[in-house]
């Protein structure tokens, strides 16, 4: 007997995968978990009959000789299928696109690879055997595939998952559909908690990201609480939220972030407290700890995890070439000339007077100005950036003042100088995969 299966907290691209195999393998009996999110068993609800879905129920265990898991690759994730860990002779195979790092399931055959969405992992197959994929089931497949790469935004989406999303379009998938269902339920429950998390919001400054670490009360199992925080950051307008649900009757803590800037990946500070995620969005469950000791720590792995990312004294150039402010503009053009850059920065006695660059040449009116000192030509805007600042806020602030190179300044002296073609070769040709 062949049974495949998937994670609880079932998804989209979970329950996508979970149809995608009963296609791949056929006579293959696909089981649900018990727990399902809310538009998931909304979306179940109207098309339950349109899938063969089996219940943990329904199987014997003992007959079970091939077990495929998809879109998981932990058997934590798998609710009582774990207990065929220890099976003798089982036989597993495994689809899954998240971090492989933390796997626990020694599979005979994988197919694990970092896209958008497992269904992009999952459609090779199809393709390849030119199985049909009915408008339902290529509306489903849509669906994971929105879900987990944000309507393809994602710095996680790849571009198979694009061609697979025009491919499930041509299939009939149906985007209203969609629209309904990928809303996540949003009810009393969560609006309750939503309002006393606004009533005690604050905000925080870490490394230069505004930060909001919430925590708050809740009664019994709710069911969305990551839709609660995603609204929370909205509304606070901060660039990290984090929601740190503490269970009235048990103590547990639900720890669920959310990220809108490259450098704070959520996924990794979620995976150091033991849960997980994507760089946008993750969580983590912690039995009997202090709240306020969790905060502790949070705002400890915030700090932490932006130091490890790429900071402006990492790719700006150092020493700096400088001119003095009574240089004349002709022996700057030679200076520029034979430096084959396009700006300097005017310094005095180590203090910052201003930029020069090509552009400023033109304000010269006659020849006879190339023998006056800079200082009557440079800009005097003045705008620094501090080294540990990230490329993205160099960029930002050199478009925002219409500027080509920001000096790079430490305890008031210069320790570098940053131009806009170092930060374009950052984003181009250095980002880390
Ligand atoms: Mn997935």
């Amino acid at each position: 007997m062949q049974i495949a299966t998937t994670h609880k907290s079932t998804d989209f691209d979970a329950l996508a995968s979970l149809v995608a195999a009963s296609l791949i393998y056929p006579g293959i009996v696909a089981v649900l978990p018990k727990a399902v999110n809310p538009n998931v068993k909304a979306f179940l609800s109207i098309h339950k009959d349109m899938f063969e879905l089996a219940g943990i129920e329904d199987i014997d265990f003992g007959k079970i000789e091939r077990l495929v898991v998809v879109d998981t690759n932990k058997w934590s994730r798998l609710e009582k299928m774990a207990r065929l860990k220890d099976k003798a002779g089982l036989e597993v195979f495994i689809w899954d696109h998240h971090d492989e790092a933390d796997s626990d399931i020694n599979a005979s055959w994988k197919c694990w690879e970092k896209t958008g969405a497992n269904i992009t992992l999952m459609l090779r197959s199809l393709k390849e055997s030119r199985t049909r994929i009915s408008p339902i089931q290529a509306t489903l497949f849509l669906g994971g595939l929105y879900e987990d790469t944000g309507n393809m935004t994602f710095p996680s989406t790849s571009a198979e998952d694009a061609h697979a999303a025009g491919y499930f379009l041509e299939q009939g998938a149906d985007l209203s559909i969609l629209r309904t269902f990928l809303q996540p339920a949003y009810g009393e429950r969560q609006k309750d908690i939503l309002f006393e998390m606004l009533k005690n919001a604050t905000r925080r400054k870490i490394n230069y990201y505004t930060v909001s670490i919430n925590i708050a009360r809740i009664e019994g199992h709710v069911n969305n609480l990551s839709q609660v925080v995603h609204m929370y950051r909205e509304i606070v307008n901060v660039d990290v939220a984090v929601g740190i649900f503490v269970h009235r009757e048990n103590g547990k803590c639900i720890i669920i972030g959310r990220s809108i800037v490259n450098d704070i990946n959520i996924g990794s500070i979620m995976r150091s407290m033991g849960g997980g995620g994507h760089p946008g969005a993750g969580s983590a469950l912690l039995k009997s700890v202090n709240p306020l000791s969790l905060k502790e720590w949070i705002i400890e792995l915030l700090r932490g995890n932006q130091e490890s990312s790429v900071q402006v004294k990492d790719i700006m150039s150092s020493p700096v070439t400088y001119v003095a402010s009574d240089t004349t503009m002709s022996e700057i053009s030679a200076v520029l000339e034979e430096k084959g850059c396009t700006g300097l920065p005017v310094i005095d006695n180590g203090s910052l007077k201003g930029i020069i660059s090509r552009r400023d040449f033109k304000k010269l009116k006659k020849p006879s100005q190339l023998n006056s000192p800079v200082k009557a030509f440079m800009s005097t805007k003045n705008i620094t950036i501090a080294p540990d600042r990230s490329p993205m806020h160099a960029a930002r602030l050199m478009v925002k003042h219409d500027i080509g190179r920001l000096p790079v300044v430490e305890n008031d002296q210069i320790v570098g100088i940053i131009s806009r073609s170092d930060a374009m070769r950052y984003f181009y040709d250095a980002l880390p995969d």
